[in-house]
């Protein structure tokens, strides 16, 4: 299940990380490099940016969603570099399956310039888009058959797929999600999606925030922080 929000990032906001994000694009010296910088970005650094786009967007989730105990399980700068390869498709629970007793987590993927199939855009399947008052429905699905492929480096770093039977079903109903700059989609961790190959010659820029309730999380992963705990700092 997946929603466009109606919240925006605002213009400030996404000119800011931008320009952090060309930083790293241009300090990286490899594809793989670049991944883990990708990762990285909101864990020491960037918080104070987090905290502002989360804001932009958490008021409009928060209505719609009744967590116990939110937090931020992970945040991520998404740039595929120019001939990064495709992300084959997948579920995120087949990655996040031992995160929590019962399922929650939900990823808001942030376009920071418009999406194209040539950029690598997010796709998703058209008959799983909910309104946004739908979220509270989120994370009731199952999980198609995956299997783990040797070499990530052959999809954009997740090596644990759909198998191809149901991956090529599922792809006659896959479609870009347009979304311009500042826009974003909510997904659970059972919407199946995926992103072709960047053709563009420059490079993807998109970022996620992935939600949770606490209240469900085992030990096995660490989460990076509650949504009050960074709501609350001023002097990040
Ligand atoms: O942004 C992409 O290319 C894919 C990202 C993805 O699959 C995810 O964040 O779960
Ligand atoms: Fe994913």
């Amino acid at each position: 299940m997946w929603t466009k929000l109606t919240s925006k990032v605002s213009k400030k906001n996404i000119d800011n990380i931008t320009m952090r994000a060309n930083e790293i694009v241009n300090a990286a010296h490899s594809k793989e490099a670049l991944n883990w910088a990708n990762k990285d970005f909101f864990k020491a650094d960037n918080l104070d940016l987090l905290r502002l786009i989360h804001l932009d967007i958490w008021p409009e989730i928060k209505g719609f969603i009744d967590f116990k105990d939110p937090i931020i399980d992970h945040a991520s700068l998404l740039i595929k570099a120019p001939g990064g390869e495709a992300t084959r498709m997948h579920q995120d629970i087949a990655y996040w399956g031992d995160r929590e007793f019962t399922p929650t987590i939900f990823s808001v993927w942030i376009a920071l310039e418009v999406m194209t199939k040539e950029k690598g855009g997010l796709h998703l399947l058209y008959q799983n888009e909910v309104p946004p008052a739908q979220m509270s429905n989120f994370n009731r699905g199952s999980t198609y058959e995956h299997e783990q492929i040797n070499d990530a480096e052959v999809s954009g770093g997740f090596p644990i797929l759909i198998t191809p039977v149901i991956e090529s079903e599922l792809a006659k109903s896959m479609q870009l999600v347009n979304l311009e700059r500042g826009e974003a989609v909510a997904f659970d961790s059972y919407e199946p999606h995926m992103t072709l190959k960047n053709t563009s010659g420059a490079p993807r820029r998109a970022m996620k925030i992935a939600y949770a309730d606490g209240s469900q999380k085992t030990q096995k992963h660490p989460h990076l922080m509650k949504t009050i705990e960074l709501e609350k700092q001023t002097e990040l």
